[in-house]
């Protein structure tokens, strides 16, 4: 992140069923969240082997933006910004060779780190095993709150009473790591 502070934002756990075949469409994860900034990280740390297929793919340079229109992933929905206020995304899957989409297999112990404006996707699982992936997200020094009229995702009820449009991210929720 290039920063001198780090903040835990939040964390989920990522579960695959063997046989699922819902990919996870291509996406940023800024946009669904509360937060205006650079210096941001997420760490995706698969606790099975995970196939170069079944794998989170990457569009390479991606983090420098623009932010792309967040939209929901089973019915495409514009829940968050406003229909027409952002870009939408290309068809980047339709178009896959046009697009420098880099992807690892991984065993359990690596992990990949990407910016929270880098567009990723992943496909389904194939094969007896579920694909679990844990996930991390943290904060660095220029994180501002960036409180939305929707409901974020995730949401932090009750944060926008307390901290101000344009805050470091100071609240018990999002607890400094380093700093
Ligand atoms: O694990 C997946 O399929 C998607 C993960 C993802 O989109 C994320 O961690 O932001």
């Amino acid at each position: 992140m290039g920063s001198n502070t780090v903040r835990l934002y939040h964390d989920h756990l990522l579960v695959k069923e063997p046989g699922t075949r819902q990919r996870t469409p291509w996406h940023q994860d800024q946009p669904y969240y509360n937060i205006e900034g650079e210096q941001n990280v997420s760490m995706w740390i698969p606790v099975d082997p995970v196939s170069r297929a079944a794998t989170l793919e990457f569009v390479a340079g991606s983090h420098k933006g623009p932010w792309l229109m967040p939209r929901t992933f089973m019915d495409n929905h514009a829940r968050w910004f406003p229909e027409g206020s952002l870009q939408d995304l290309p068809d980047i899957e339709g178009a896959r060779e046009r697009f420098p989409i880099v992807g690892w297999n991984i065993e359990p112990g690596d992990f990949v780190c990407f910016h929270m404006l880098t567009l990723h996707a992943a496909a389904g699982v194939e094969g007896p095993n579920r694909r679990r992936v844990f996930s991390v997200r943290f904060l660095g020094d220029d994180i501002r709150h960036a409180p939305r009229s929707w409901k974020t995702s995730p949401d932090f009820p009750g944060l926008a009473d307390t901290l101000p449009a344009g805050a470091p991210m100071d609240d018990a929720r999002f607890p400094l790591l380093v700093g």
